[in-house]
């Protein structure tokens, strides 16, 4: 083990209430390269020192405004951009919305997350979704919406409405951004997050992996994130969900190992924030998962579909939480 890596280590493990935003390259390097026990042993202690171990956040997706989206990112069916499949519809009708968000507090979930394929909304859209929010939130559902980029103004209205959450992804590092996205810069994704922030709507922001970056890029894309003004207080990891049409369908995947090593890293370097195991389920063992749980994951997306890609059915994640003895976080 490094110099720095020992360092860090016996500084976050002593002292676990220290929230830092200064963390280097170096110190995210050697907590990457840590034997694969105490990285373990070190995201365990900080994740129970904030959270209990046993209780895992369970959110439910809903595509509200599926395709046709003006954006080009290399991972998206949703993108005008790929020959996907995926066909542009019409934003969902707010009694539709509210049915959805009715059956997923029926069945388990705590948050309503509501995804667009927009790059940013009109003025007219939000109007609808506002009402979304309201009646989500009226039947005692926390609210995530993610809708692209948005204003100042956008930001306030939606906190106006009862907004909890606004998710928006960082995606990768900074220097391997540009291989993926072409249509809008890191730049305004960090000028969207702090107009969610200014207007006191909590951040929902994390990445993907596996879409053929190094770890250098890992460790870029977790500086990027742990050195935020406040951190995240969820950053959900994705791992690639690799569609058919898109320019990242023949990605070379991910090392489930380096998957986990990721997910605790973000656990020791946001220690406060819930860490969610996004995307890629589907494909996951249960040992994998059981893995990433013990790396300090603790929030899932729940029900059989996230926007537009398969997820779990929910009894096969029912199953897994009986076995590992986990139980749904109360909102
Ligand atoms: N259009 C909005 C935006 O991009 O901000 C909201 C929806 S977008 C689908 C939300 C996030 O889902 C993306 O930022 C990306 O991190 C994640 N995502 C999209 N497609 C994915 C895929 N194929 N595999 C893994 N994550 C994906
Ligand atoms: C996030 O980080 N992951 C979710 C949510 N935020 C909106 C989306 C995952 C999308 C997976 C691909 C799909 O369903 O199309
Ligand atoms: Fe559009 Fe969001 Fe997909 Fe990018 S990730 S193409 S912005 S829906």
């Amino acid at each position: 083990m490094s110099l720095a890596a020992v360092a860090t280590k016996r500084f976050q493990v002593e002292t676990p209430d220290i929230v830092r935003h200064d963390w280097t390259r170096e110190e995210l390097r050697a907590l990457f390269a840590l034997p694969f026990p105490e990285l373990i042993f070190h995201a365990q202690t900080l994740h129970r020192a904030h959270f209990d171990p046993c209780e895992v956040q369970v959110s439910t997706l809903l595509s509200i405004k599926t395709g046709g989206c003006s954006e080009d990112c290399g991972y998206c069916s949703q993108s005008a951009h790929h020959d996907t499949g995926v066909k542009a519809e019409k934003l969902l009708s707010i009694d539709t919305v509210l049915a959805e968000a009715k059956a997923a507090k029926a069945g388990g979930a705590s948050r309503f997350c509501m995804g667009a394929a927009w790059r940013s909304p009109k003025d007219r859209d939000l109007d609808q979704v506002c009402a979304m929010v309201e009646g989500v939130k009226a039947l005692g559902l926390e609210t995530c919406l993610t809708l692209g980029m948005l204003t100042d103004t956008q930001a306030k209205r939606l906190k106006g409405a009862g907004l909890d959450y606004y998710n928006h992804n960082l995606d990768t590092s900074p220097e391997y951004y540009g291989e993926v996205i072409t249509t809008r810069t890191y730049r305004d994704r960090l000028d969207t997050l702090d107009a969610v922030r200014e207007a006191g709507v909590h951040v929902c922001c994390g990445g993907i992996v596996g879409m053929g970056e190094t770890r250098e890029d890992r460790v870029g894309m977790i500086e990027a994130l742990a050195n935020l003004p406040v951190h995240p207080e969820s950053v959900p990891i994705n791992m690639l969900v690799r569609v058919e049409g898109t320019p990242l369908a023949g990605a070379s995947g991910l090392d489930m190992i380096e998957f986990v090593r990721t997910v605790a890293v973000a656990r020791i370097s946001m220690p406060k924030s819930m860490v969610r195991l996004s995307a890629g389920r589907e494909d996951m063992s249960e040992e994998t998962q059981a893995l990433c749980f013990l790396a300090g994951a603790n929030s899932i997306f729940y029900g059989p579909l996230l926007l537009t890609a398969a997820n779990p059915e929910r009894d096969r994640d029912m199953r897994l939480f009986n076995k590992l003895g986990l139980k749904p976080m109360s909102a």
